[in-house]
């Protein structure tokens, strides 16, 4: 067995954090060969709740895990890291504006971000999670200049594996079916999700998702809102925002990041933009992209009709605001 590798958790007295130390724990995430150790990092007033997540992990006994440190000091926690999962954000409370929260958090990011640049390994692998994940990931990479950009992403695993289910249930097939849905953009309500490049295999044939499905109205329009207004119908029902299929899709994420995507096969993944695709450049960018030995490319070439463009052109507009106002709060 190899060497422990360091991997830090933030907002781990968190709910997403809660279903995600377990899958990490155990192997999901970078293999069942692979031990670590694991730090978690919050805010002071919530080391209290932090001791109880350590005993539940001690108590799961599991063999991959050769420690667990929780700490509230951002040094601590990011010196030598590998792989960096930044869940901890400042939610959204009643009557707050969306500006005070892009503020607050992006205070955070920029923190965090001169932190990872002084003390973890310039190899680091970083996952934004906390919202508004693609601009956090943006101003932590800023802040961060030692470390190379394409070393920052953004979460939008989630609405892939929302698109994904979406779409599996419409054909009636299992989930693991249905491959190659495409996120671009913000994961935002103005995210495009895009199942024209999608593929699903029935019985032994592979078929476009768009002829299985066969009801282009359904595929522009319930469908891409079903799943833009995803996370809201969840806490609808819930009470509380996911948390669980968070957590999942944060492990997907890093998982393919470090072993590498399927051949024929993409993800998608916020990533600083290239301008590929027309998007604008120096917003982090949902794209999708193939991964091998730990380095993801955007995959190119793909058709893009009127519909798409037009799709592609709000959520890149969103991320240029964004980026103006997360500028001019720092
Ligand atoms: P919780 O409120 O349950 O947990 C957040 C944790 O972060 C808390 O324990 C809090 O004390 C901690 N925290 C706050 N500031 C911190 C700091 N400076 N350093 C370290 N920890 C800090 O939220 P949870 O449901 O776990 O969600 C976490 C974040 O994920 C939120 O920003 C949420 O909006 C975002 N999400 C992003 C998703 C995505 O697809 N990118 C989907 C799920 C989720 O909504």
């Amino acid at each position: 067995m190899s060497e422990p590798i360091k991997v830090v958790v933030t907002g781990a007295a968190g709910q997403i954090a809660y279903s995600l130390l377990y899958m990490i724990a155990k192997g999901d995430v970078f293999g069942p060969n692979q031990p670590l150790i694991l730090y978690l990092l919050d805010i002071p007033p919530m080391m209290g709740v932090l001791e109880g997540v350590v005993m539940e992990l001690a108590d799961c006994a599991i063999p991959l895990l050769h420690g667990v440190i929780p700490t509230d000091d951002p040094v601590v926690a990011f010196t030598d890291v590998s792989a960096a999962f930044l869940v901890g954000a400042m939610p959204r409370k009643q009557g707050m504006e969306r500006k005070d929260l892009l503020s607050a958090n992006v205070k955070i990011f920029k923190v965090q971000g001169e932190a990872l640049d002084k003390y973890a390994r310039k190899d680091v692998k970083v996952l934004v999670v906390g919202n508004p994940a693609n601009t956090n990931a943006l101003i932590c990479s800023k802040y961060a200049p030692s470390i190379p950009r394409e070393n920052f992403t953004a979460m939008t695993r989630l609405d892939q594996n929302r698109a994904q289910a979406q779409i599996a249930a419409k054909i009636g097939v299992p989930v693991g079916n249905v491959n190659n849905l495409i996120i671009w953009g913000n994961h935002s309500s103005t995210q495009f999700p895009d199942a024209s490049h999608a593929v699903v295999q029935i019985d032994s044939k592979q078929l476009k998702a768009t002829e299985a499905v066969k009801d282009d109205n359904w595929i522009r329009s319930t469908f891409v809102e079903t799943v833009q207004k995803r996370g809201a119908t969840v806490i609808a029902a819930r009470k509380m925002s996911s948390a669980m299929s968070a957590a999942k899709a944060a492990s997907d994420h890093m998982r393919d990041w470090f072993l590498g995507t399927a051949p024929g096969h993409f993800v998608s993944m916020g990533v600083v933009s290239d301008g590929s695709y027309g998007a604008p450049k120096d917003v982090v960018f949902s794209f999708p992209v193939t991964i091998k030995n730990g380095k993801w490319e955007i995959v190119q070439g793909l058709p893009i009709d009127d519909f798409a463009t037009k799709m592609l052109n709000i959520t890149g507009k969103e991320l240029e605001e964004e980026r103006l106002e997360a500028i001019a709060i720092i």
